[in-house]
């Protein structure tokens, strides 16, 4: 592979709901990479290890109690505590795969109620994703997959609203693929995607910020 040593590298968010097959797809996404010879990570948010990542682990498993909006800053704060980390990997090259990031955030907590511009608010200001990809799949058939876990917002009636708030959310940018394909076709259509995200910012497209 011809990666110049001075190039960055991508930026790239999975997005869906819970049991859309974000998070065995991104691990495919990364060895996938790893065996062309990129330098990639695999990212998620929220990010568990950090003080304010166990605060939002407790309260997702209801062993705490907070405030919606308070919760929606912790999840913002968390990404907010690796923006630097993250901005210094691409720099030096290494590409990031993330599941979960801004648009998980907003969903979920517009899903409750609070209003999208405020969600987006404290979202602003963190890098970009270079590219979205949203594992789209029905809340109906989501579910079906195994049942949801124990996880304050594993259920049915909330994910149907979770899918409203990605609809609204969603830019015409983001590639939009069916999740209910077989887990080949999906990561046939991933890779094509990342590929091409790829060789654009190695051709040299900036990093920015949100909010695009
Ligand atoms: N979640 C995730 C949010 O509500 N806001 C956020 O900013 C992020 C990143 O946390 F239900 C929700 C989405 C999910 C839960 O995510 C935990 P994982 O991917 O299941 O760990």
């Amino acid at each position: 592979n011809n990666h110049s040593s001075d190039s960055r590298g991508a930026l790239i968010v999975l997005e869906g709901l819970d049991r859309c097959g974000k998070t065995s797809q991104s691990s495919r996404l990364v060895s996938y990479l790893e065996g062309l010879g990129h330098a990639v990570e695999s990212w998620r948010f929220p990010d568990r290890t950090t003080n304010v990542g166990q605060m939002i682990s407790s309260y997702l498993a209801n062993k705490s109690h907070l405030d919606d909006h308070t919760v929606h800053l912790l999840f913002s704060a968390n990404r907010w505590e690796k923006r630097s980390l993250m901005e210094s990997k691409l720099k030096s090259g290494t590409t990031l795969i993330i599941d979960r990031y801004s648009y998980s955030g907003v969903a979920f907590s517009s899903a409750k109620g609070l209003d999208m511009e405020w969600c987006k608010a404290p979202e602003v200001g963190l890098l970009a994703p270079d590219l979205v990809l949203y594992l789209e799949i029905s809340p109906e058939k989501a579910a079906e997959r195994g049942g949801y876990g124990e996880e304050r917002y594993e259920q049915l009636e909330f994910q149907e609203k979770v899918s409203q708030s990605y609809k609204t959310l969603s830019e015409s940018s983001w590639k939009i693929i069916d999740a209910t394909l077989p887990i080949e076709d999906v990561e046939k259509q991933l890779r094509e995607n990342v590929l091409d995200c790829l060789t654009v910012c190695q051709k040299g497209k900036p990093l920015s910020e949100l909010w695009l």
